[in-house]
C-alpha cells in the first residue's frame, strides 16, 4: 500500500435484475453495483464481476437519484466527495451480503457480453476500494486464478450456489497486446508460474507486479475505438469517456 491517496474509478454496472432480497430496490431508480479499478482502458475485457460472500454492502441513494450499491466505508468516504444529497451522511436504503449479489446479471460500460454476472472472489478486501471488483481475466492474475477456480471445480460454483451458466459461457477476450507476453498477459503469467488457484498469494503478487508494469509501458490496445493506441496514452483518455458518459465516476481514498 501506497502513502497517499489512491484514485480509482468506479465502473458502474447497471443491475438488469433485482433477485431475493435486492427486489427491495424495485422502483427507487437504477441499481448499479460500482467496480473499483485502477484499469479503466481494460473494460473491453470484462466476463464478470466480484463480490465478497461474506462481505458486508448497501444500497445508497445517490445525489443523481440512482441506487450504489457498495461496501459501507465506501459509502462514508463517496458521502464527503459530493456523491451523495447530504455530505456526511451515507445511510444504506438496504444491507446485503456478498452472497446475496451472486448471479445479478449486470449490463457493464465497454463490456463486450451484453450480460455478465456477479460471482464469489475469497480474496476481496472490504477496507479497499467499494469491495467490489470487475474481472478482467485477460489482464488482471487475480481475475483469471479466481476465474479458472469457479470454472474448473464444479463443487465450489455449487457452495456459491453459483450456475454453470453464469461462468461457462465466459471466455477469457484479448485486449492488449504486450510484446513478449502475446495478447491474453495474465493467463500466460498464470500458466507460467503455475498458479494453482486464487489463494496462490505470493506467486500471484509476482504475476501481478510483472503484468501492470508491463502492460501500462508496452501493452497496445487490440479492441475497440482505441485499437493501436499504446495503453499509457488510452487510459486516462478512456476513463474521461467513461465520466463523460455517465458510466464511471472518480473515487479517493
Ligand atoms: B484492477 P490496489 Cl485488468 N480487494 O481492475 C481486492 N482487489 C481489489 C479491490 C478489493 N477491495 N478493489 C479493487 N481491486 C482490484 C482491473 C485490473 C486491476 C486489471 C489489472 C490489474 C489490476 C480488473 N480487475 O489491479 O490494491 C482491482 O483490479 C492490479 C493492481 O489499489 C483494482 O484494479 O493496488 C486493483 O485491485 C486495485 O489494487
Amino acid at each position: 500500500e501506497g502513502v497517499g491517496p489512491q484514485e480509482y474509478t468506479l465502473i458502474k454496472m447497471q443491475a438488469l435484475e433485482l433477485p431475493g432480497p435486492l427486489a427491495a430496490l424495485k422502483g427507487k431508480g437504477t441499481v448499479f453495483l460500482l467496480a473499483a479499478t485502477l484499469r479503466p482502458e481494460t473494460m473491453y475485457g470484462q466476463t464478470n464481476c466480484w463480490a465478497l460472500p461474506t462481505g458486508d454492502y448497501g444500497a445508497y441513494e445517490s445525489s443523481t437519484g440512482e441506487i450504489y450499491i457498495v461496501a459501507a466505508r465506501a459509502a462514508r468516504i463517496m458521502s464527503y466527495q459530493d456523491r451523495f444529497p447530504e455530505t456526511g451522511k451515507a445511510e444504506p436504503i438496504l444491507s446485503v451480503k456478498g452472497q446475496d449479489l451472486l448471479g445479478v446479471p449486470l449490463k457493464a460500460p465497454n463490456c463486450p457480453f451484453d450480460r455478465i454476472h456477479v460471482l464469489p472472489l475469497l480474496t476481496i478486501s472490504m477496507e479497499k476500494g467499494t469491495g467490489i471488483v470487475t474481472s478482467v481475466p485477460s489482464d488482471a492474475p487475480d481475475d483469471y486464478a479466481a476465474l479458472m477456480d469457479l470454472r474448473n471445480k464444479p463443487k465450489l460454483r455449487e457452495k456459491f450456489g453459483v450456475l454453470d451458466e453464469w461462468v461457462l459461457p465466459f471466455e477469457v477476450q484479448p485486449i492488449i497486446n504486450i510484446p513478449g507476453y502475446g495478447d491474453k498477459a495474465a493467463e500466460l503469467m498464470c500458466q507460467k508460474l503455475k498458479i494453482s488457484s486464487q489463494n496462490d498469494t505470493k506467486k500471484l503478487a509476482e504475476a501481478k507486479a510483472e503484468v501492470y508494469l508491463k502492460g501500462f509501458t508496452h501493452g497496445t490496445l487490440i479492441v475497440g475505438p482505441h485499437k493501436g493506441q499504446p495503453v499509457q496514452k488510452v487510459k486516462t483518455v478512456i476513463r474521461d469517456e467513461m465520466i463523460k458518459a455517465a458510466q464511471a465516476i472518480l473515487y479517493s481514498e
